[in-house]
């Protein structure tokens, strides 16, 4: 057999016209690849639920991959335990209560679960406004190429519609955002001072639905809570990711 150039060209752009055409609609449109969102997306997916994630940079898993100043471990805490068991991640406990894991382990197994569970991912994919209309609900997404934005081209987007928006954006909680700026009645308090203990104990209450349509996650969910940041502790990133799938599930299901 020999190699056709234009063949392979051919199954790359058709192949992923493809996936592309049908995750125009989808269940659940998650944005943002960090630990947060892909906890979120994997759970969700492995409950049977369409799910997309959109993520403006080329990888996949946000500020986990860097651990703590570019050491690449994170540290857990007992109550996640459970989650990394889920994903089949490996850690060591290094004093009563703290356990630590390598970060990279963590964002590959995580990603392994969401793409086995069938996650499509979009990656380079950046996200720039919302779809809300009369029902005055996040309706779907505006979407554009990530490289488009970064170098300001006049180009237009393409829409993208889902049942349930989930802001997985970190520190910044960039839909959150568009939907205030816009108009859209959302109170953003801002994120505090760092205090790891405060920031994770406070999580899982700031992970709710802020908007109708759209759900907070990870350091989105804190940064629009009022609430303190944690630094290199992700038990609560992976706890409010659960907890971001369970109320979406409950939004699809209902
Ligand atoms: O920041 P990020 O890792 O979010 P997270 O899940 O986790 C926070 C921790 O990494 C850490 C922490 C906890 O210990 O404090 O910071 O809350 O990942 C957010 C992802 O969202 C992407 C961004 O590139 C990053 O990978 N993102 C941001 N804006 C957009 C976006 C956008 N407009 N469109 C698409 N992706």
């Amino acid at each position: 057999m020999t190699l056709d150039e234009v063949t392979i060209s051919r199954a790359i752009l058709s192949e992923q016209s493809r996936i592309m055409l049908e995750y125009l609609d989808s269940d659940c449109t998650i944005v943002g690849g960090g630990p947060s969102g892909i906890t979120c997306a994997a759970l969700l997916a492995e409950e049977g639920i369409k799910v997309g994630l959109v993520e403006k940079k080329l990888s996949i898993g946000g500020g986990m991959w860097g651990g703590g100043m570019m050491f690449p471990r994170i540290v857990v805490q007992k109550e996640a335990l459970r989650l990394l068991d889920h994903f089949n991640i490996g850690y060591r406990e290094f004093e009563e209560g703290y356990y630590v894991a390598s970060s990279i382990e963590a964002v590959a197994k995580i990603l392994s679960a969401a793409c086995d569970a069938g996650v499509q991912i979009f990656n380079l994919t950046t996200v720039e406004d919302v779809v809300v209309k009369d029902a005055g609900a996040v309706e779907g997404l505006v979407i554009n190429w990530a490289p488009v934005e970064m170098t300001k081209l006049h180009v237009d987007p393409l829409m993208m519609h889902s049942k349930v928006t989930v802001d997985a954006t970190g520190h910044d909680s960039v839909i959150a955002h568009m939907v205030k700026n816009k108009g859209g009645k959302l109170e953003i308090k801002g994120e505090g001072f760092m205090w790891a203990e405060k920031a994770e104990s406070n999580i899982l209450m700031h992970t709710k639905e802020v908007f109708p349509g759209l759900i907070v996650t990870g350091m989105a969910a804190n940064a629009v809570g009022g609430e303190n940041r944690m630094g290199p502790v992700f038990g609560g990133m992976l706890l409010s990711g659960e907890k971001a799938a369970g109320l979406a599930k409950k939004k699809i299901k209902a």
